[in-house]
């Protein structure tokens, strides 16, 4: 299968917020899988669909020790069950090089749909209830640069804009 390219820091289409998903049909599963395909390859745990340019609600995640335990979540929303803070230190497969600790609540009831359109609710805490965040916050068009201060983020900017890869 082949891999989605995925958009990387400063690109203004991450900053998009995507739209509701209304059709679960053969083209959203595909996408889904595609998604899925891509997460695998590049080793991240989560990903957005605003990362590989569609700008719709879906998000994919597997967090489990043997990648083998994928969550396919269609119009996320989630309630916080405990605010405390935690620090997470995250990085994001749109901002290479890059890791921000931030500061997520700690437990949340997450509210979904699955691909056949089916209401769903899971409760999450720990690096998996941090991982919702995260990827709720690019349907959104938040980054995790924009937890970091504006020094941190323009040299980050700098680099990526030079290499993209962040790496030569
Ligand atoms: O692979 C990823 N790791 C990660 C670690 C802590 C909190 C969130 C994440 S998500 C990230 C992949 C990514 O960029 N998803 O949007
Ligand atoms: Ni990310």
């Amino acid at each position: 299968m082949n891999k989605l390219d995925i958009l990387t820091f400063p690109d203004p289409r991450l900053r998009k917020k995507a739209k509701p998903i209304e059709r679960f049909d053969e083209n959203l599963k595909n996408m889904a899988k595609k998604m899925l395909h891509t997460m695998y390859a590049d080793k991240g745990i989560g990903l957005a669909a605003t990362q590989v340019n569609y700008h719709e609600r879906l998000i994919v995640i597997d967090v489990s020790e043997g990648r083998d335990e994928p969550i396919y979540i269609v119009n996320p929303s989630y309630e916080i069950l405990d605010s405390s803070p935690e620090s997470s230190k995250e990085g994001c497969l749109s901002i290479p090089t890059f890791q921000q600790e931030v500061l997520r609540a700690k437990k949340i009831e997450l509210s979904y749909q699955d691909l056949d359109g089916e209401p769903q609710k899971l409760m999450a805490e720990g690096l998996f209830g941090y991982c919702i965040q995260h990827e709720i916050d690019h349907l959104n068009g938040k980054l995790i640069v924009d937890y970091a201060s504006s020094l941190k983020r323009s040299r980050i900017k700098a680099k990526l804009l030079k290499t993209k890869n962040g790496k030569a």
